[in-house]
């Protein structure tokens, strides 16, 4: 087992008696067979509920390292989805695809970079308005955009209500109302998640 702090495969380095196998290579560790699915990745503005989603999908299953050349920190791990485990990456916050701080340039990059299974965008139920011109901008990236109205309890304590069915038809991509804080809607996110994963694969073109 390593130390998480020096990598040392020694039993003592010296620097920590701590060992987080998890924060360590959790492919090996936890003799998971992940997916050759490509990840997943959350995206969003900042406080919308991105690492709370995360974590609800991950668990213990994760590892945080400095995104190549930045000091911005990405969080990955593993989720269960369907019969799969699939890499989620808990992408920094953004609002827009033209990146103005390093955290947006980093999840811009992230995304146009690496190849992603889809991309969960998790916005503030009580605020759709102000975060759907990203969906929009996701969406014209060609990218594989699910929308994830979270805080939907908060909304409803102020009265508002999300029309989930004709967001659906609006922007014909799935849409998951949630509570992530409080567990609701995570299952329903897994179980939306599993077809269209496959209907992507079917899409590309060879
Ligand atoms: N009421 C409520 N609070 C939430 C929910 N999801 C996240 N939060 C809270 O919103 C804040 C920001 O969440 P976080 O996951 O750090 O947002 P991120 O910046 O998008 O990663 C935290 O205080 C969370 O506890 C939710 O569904 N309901
Ligand atoms: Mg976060």
């Amino acid at each position: 087992m390593e130390c998480y702090k020096c990598q040392s495969k020694t039993k003592s380095c010296g620097k920590s008696s701590l060992k987080l196998p998890f924060l360590s290579n959790n492919r090996q560790l936890f003799n998971k067979k992940v997916s050759s699915i490509p990840p997943i990745a959350l995206v969003g503005m900042p406080n919308v509920g991105k690492s709370v989603l995360f974590n609800a999908l991950t668990g213990i299953y994760m590892t945080v390292s400095n995104y190549p050349g930045t000091t911005v920190e990405v969080s990955r791990g593993l989720a269960q989805i369907g019969e799969e485990t699939i890499t989620v990456i808990d992408t920094p916050g953004m609002y827009s695809l033209m990146p103005i701080s390093e955290e947006e340039k980093v999840a811009r990059d992230l995304l146009l970079t690496e190849p992603v299974s889809a991309v969960v965008h998790v916005v503030d139920a009580k605020n759709l308005a102000r975060m759907l011109p990203l969906t929009f901008q996701l969406m014209e990236a060609q990218l594989p955009v699910l929308l994830a109205v979270n805080m939907m309890d908060e909304a409803r304590r102020y009265g508002i209500t999300v029309q989930k069915d004709t967001l659906e038809i609006e922007l014909q991509i799935p849409v998951v109302c949630m509570a992530a804080a409080l567990n609701q809607g995570i299952e329903e996110l897994r179980d939306r998640i599993t077809p269209f994963i496959a209907l992507q694969s079917t899409m590309v073109t060879v």
